[in-house]
């Protein structure tokens, strides 16, 4: 069964998570490419909540934040019942791995228990008439767990979480694809690999390693840097959901990924060599910031997605190479070390404090 939600059609689409990195990225896209649409953005502003992401079209007439738990039911029924929501773009998670391995059951209480409860309410509100109505769900390729040096992840490859985020990630579209197959409720699911770009909070890889490279801080790598992550551009993948979203099959699942892989260490040392140009410091200074630390327990060694199938129905491709991305990435958060700062100077040093203070 195809579904394709009319862009000329009125509908008002749930967005939960939408102050985060890439929240704020789908968030703006949808806010700008479909003023027709009324938008909800319903985020609890967590410690990566960040409403300063969405300045640019905070006064949007089809823009609506609320502040809120996703996990709250009802708040969430409410919204349903008050606003007549047609579609639910749920991006809200518990997000960081690290955080996950501290402090696991905030992983279940967001990513399981708040997607069922937008489940629910979704089935609830809806169950007169499914038609029209898609409840997408926005999840990870670490649901498939851990590659060896070979090989990709598929749509239909097993689910073989790891860690405790995504253990909570790989439950909750197990919830989502449930509520499909039980209650006939019009899901879609897509499984993404990591994404880079502005906005991105520096508990990150790329976006932690460019703040340390600004304040000549070390470069934390975890072991020996050889885990390999498959890199894609935020904008490349919030394209690939507005494509699904709007185009792609009910019940189905569609990977997302860059075909972009590189080990932690090289990557670090491509940053370091772009920045070294644009902060016009001596080739190889910042790459003397590199310091081994602890590994992260249960690290995953590699994650390589295989995007043919989302190709292939729907003609989605990266539109970026990494270093061309990088570049843009590294001059954004340059031009943008107000927010960088605020940012760090938050909540958040505390938490960098206990993480890396251990180690
Ligand atoms: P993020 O941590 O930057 O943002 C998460 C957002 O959700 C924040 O605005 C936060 O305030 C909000 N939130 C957290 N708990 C909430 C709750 N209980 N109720 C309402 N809002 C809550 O995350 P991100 O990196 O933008 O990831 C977004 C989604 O994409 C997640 O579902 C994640 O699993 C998935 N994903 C992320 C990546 C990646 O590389 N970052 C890759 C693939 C998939
Ligand atoms: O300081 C660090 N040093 C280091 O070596 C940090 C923060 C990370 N790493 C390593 C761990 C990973 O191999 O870098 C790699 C990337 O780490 P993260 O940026 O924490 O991302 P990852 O664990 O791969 O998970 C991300 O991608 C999939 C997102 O955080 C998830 O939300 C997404 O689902």
């Amino acid at each position: 069964m195809y579904f394709y939600p009319s862009k000329f059609i009125m509908q008002t689409l749930l967005i939960t998570g939408g102050a985060g990195f890439i929240g704020s990225h789908l968030t703006r896209l949808f806010v700008q490419k479909y003023p027709h649409y009324k938008i909800i953005n319903l985020d609890a502003l967590t410690y990566a909540g960040n409403l300063s992401n969405l300045k640019d079209i905070e006064n949007a007439p089809n823009y609506f934040f609320v502040k809120g738990d996703v996990a709250d039911a009802a708040l969430v029924n409410k919204l349903f019942a008050e606003h007549s929501i047609t579609g639910v773009l749920h991006c809200a998670a518990e997000s960081h791995v690290d955080r996950s391995i501290s402090d696991p059951l905030a992983f279940v209480k967001t990513n399981v228990v708040g997607t069922a409860t937008l489940l629910l309410a979704a089935k609830e509100s809806w169950k007169a008439d499914y038609s029209n109505k898609v409840f997408y769900h926005i999840s990870t390729d670490e649901v498939y767990g851990s590659l060896g040096s070979t090989g990709f992840f598929y749509e239909n490859t097993a689910y073989d979480p790891r860690s405790p985020y995504s253990a909570s990630k790989a439950s909750s579209d197990h919830f989502v694809r449930a509520f499909y197959h039980t209650y006939g409720l019009p899901v879609k699911i897509s499984n993404c690999s990591n994404n880079y770009g502005p906005y991105h909070f520096p508990e990150k890889l790329i976006p932690l390693s460019i703040n340390n490279i600004i304040q000549n801080k070390p470069l934390p790598i975890y072991g020996k840097g050889e885990n390999v992550r498959d890199w894609l551009f935020v904008e490349d993948h919030v394209r690939a959901i507005d494509i699904i979203y709007h185009k792609g099959k009910i019940g189905e699942t569609y990977n997302i990924g860059g075909h972009n892989e590189w080990t932690n260490l090289n990557l670090i040392k491509e940053l370091c060599r772009q920045m070294d140009q644009k902060l016009g410091r001596e080739a190889g200074s910042s790459e003397k910031l590199i310091s081994f630390v602890k590994d992260r327990a249960g690290h995953d060694l590699r994650y390589a997605i295989d995007a043919t199938k989302l190709k292939d129905e729907l003609g989605w491709m990266p539109s970026l190479q990494f270093e061309e991305g990088l570049n843009k990435t590294i001059d954004w958060y340059l031009s943008n070390q107000q927010w960088l700062s605020d940012v760090v100077s938050g909540h958040y040093a505390d938490y960098y404090e206990e993480q890396y203070h251990k180690r």
